[in-house]
């Protein structure tokens, strides 16, 4: 379901007919969420809006290069001016404005020039808002933007919010929508938006093609993802026509890592577990390694990825990160054998994605124990699954280094979910895309599937 004309109109209008606009992604922001809320700065802004973005949380350094960083707000500002009216009507002149404070109290004092102001002559009421339109982007429920909208409940519900998003479980909250499940990102669905209007499109720069950009490549792992249509690459190959500078992302995004995430990612991938009965891989980042590489549990995203690109055949991955605020931390991603939605559901109560979920172990004595007893429970839930669905157990031999990818086509390229898991948990599965295709792979000949 691509976006309506009614719905493009309908959000098309909310901007021209609004002044001063709050673009607002989700907490836990990724490059996907951060550059749709900046590429709708840069355009509103040269629209001649008055446009505010807010990003409450610490920001990754690579993402510094993304144009208009430096405009990002930390939070709402909800306060709202009071205006108190002398009506002049009565031949009254005003001199000056004064006002004194005692005990709690402002005085505000009106020095008439000519005339006498009656209490008649007074009226009151409220300023204007500092926002009279909520755009929220990349964000599936509202409750995904965490404390901003906790603290700020009253502010979504006084003001109009415009939704703008691509995932599937989007709650379609807000009083206009603008989403598109067959999006890779959400820039992509914002792409779409700006085409649609001639004025709105001749405005797309440089800049906002490399954010329109940044969240494509990004929301796909550089289009590896089966979530990568036909139509991501034709938006991707716009975008590097209108100027998107392709090098400058990929350079801050996967080519320029700190020293201790280098560290970190070395010793977690050092410390790979194969299971080769249950198809099984799992690796663990305690508190003390990240102590020790000056490293922060951030640090650790990504991680999953390169155990998946490294064991491409296993049926689950996980990643155990000890995380101060939480306890232990697990993330999982699976073959279409195993559902880890349910795996965590039944053995942490956690949840997720039917092929990407998670959970989390509040307290325990040892790490390193705690996710032995994991594993554990995880290869009892797996045995649970196969059982039901009759499915054999893997190979022996199967679980091999990338190297060893099968040439018949058993080995899995990739996995279908973006990493999204950790961001906007509770979401359901994102569509699967029509047939599952690595469109990357049809193109390029290399590795076609069975
Ligand atoms: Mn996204």
């Amino acid at each position: 379901m691509t976006l309506s004309q009614a719905q493009i109109s309908a959000a098309t209008q909310a901007i021209r007919d609004h002044q001063r606009l709050l673009v607002i992604p989700h907490a836990n922001v990724d490059p996907d969420g951060l550059s749709s809320a900046l590429a709708c700065y840069e355009l509103f802004t040269a629209l001649g809006k008055d446009v505010t973005v807010i990003c409450p949380d610490t920001l990754p350094e690579s993402l510094k290069f993304l144009p208009g960083f430096s405009k990002l707000e930390q939070d709402i500002a909800e306060h709202q001016n009071f205006v108190i009216t002398v009506n002049l009507d009565e031949g009254v002149e005003v001199d000056k404005l004064r006002y004194t404070v005692e005990d709690k109290k402002v005085n505000i004092i009106v020095v008439p020039k000519y005339g006498r102001v009656q209490p008649r002559n007074i009226s009151f009421g409220e300023g204007e808002k500092r926002y009279d339109l909520i755009v929220v982007v990349d964000t599936a429920d509202l409750s995904l933007l965490g404390r901003l909208y906790s603290d700020h409940t009253d502010c979504f519900a006084s003001h109009p919010v415009l939704n703008i998003d691509h995932h599937i479980s989007n709650t379609q909250f807000g009083q206009l929508q603008m989403i598109d499940p067959t999006a890779a990102s959400a820039t992509e669905v914002l792409y779409d938006w700006f085409r649609a209007n001639p004025d709105w499109n001749e405005k797309v720069t440089p800049d906002i093609a490399t954010l329109l950009l940044t969240g494509l490549i990004t929301d796909t792992r550089s289009f590896q993802n089966p979530n990568t249509t036909p139509r991501s690459l034709e938006v991707a190959a716009e975008l590097l026509e209108r100027g998107a500078r392709q090098q400058e992302i990929i350079q801050n995004i996967y080519k320029t890592k700190p020293l201790s995430t280098l560290k970190i990612w070395g010793r977690a991938l050092n410390r790979i577990q194969v299971d080769p009965v249950s198809g099984i891989v799992w690796s663990s980042v305690s508190k003390e390694d990240l102590q020790e590489m000056e490293a922060s549990s951030k640090e650790t995203h990504g991680i999953l990825d390169e155990l998946i690109s490294t064991i491409p055949n296993a049926d689950v991955h996980v990643l155990f990160t000890e995380v101060e605020e939480w306890g232990l931390k697990a993330s999982m991603r699976s073959s279409p054998a195993i559902d880890v939605s349910r795996l965590a559901a039944e053995t942490y109560g956690g949840g997720g994605h039917a092929r990407a979920s998670g959970f989390r172990v509040r307290s325990f004595s040892n790490f390193q124990l705690q996710v032995i007893e994991c594993v554990q429970k995880l290869k009892e839930g797996m045995a649970r699954q196969r059982t039901e669905a009759d499915l054999p157990l893997p190979e022996s031999g199967k679980l091999k280094v990338k190297s060893a990818r099968l040439p018949d086509g058993q080995g899995k390229p990739s996995k279908p979910e973006p990493k999204k898991e950790e961001v906007q948990r509770p979401q359901e599965p994102k569509a699967e895309p029509p047939k599952e295709r690595d469109i990357v792979e049809d193109l390029t000949g290399q590795n076609p599937k069975s």
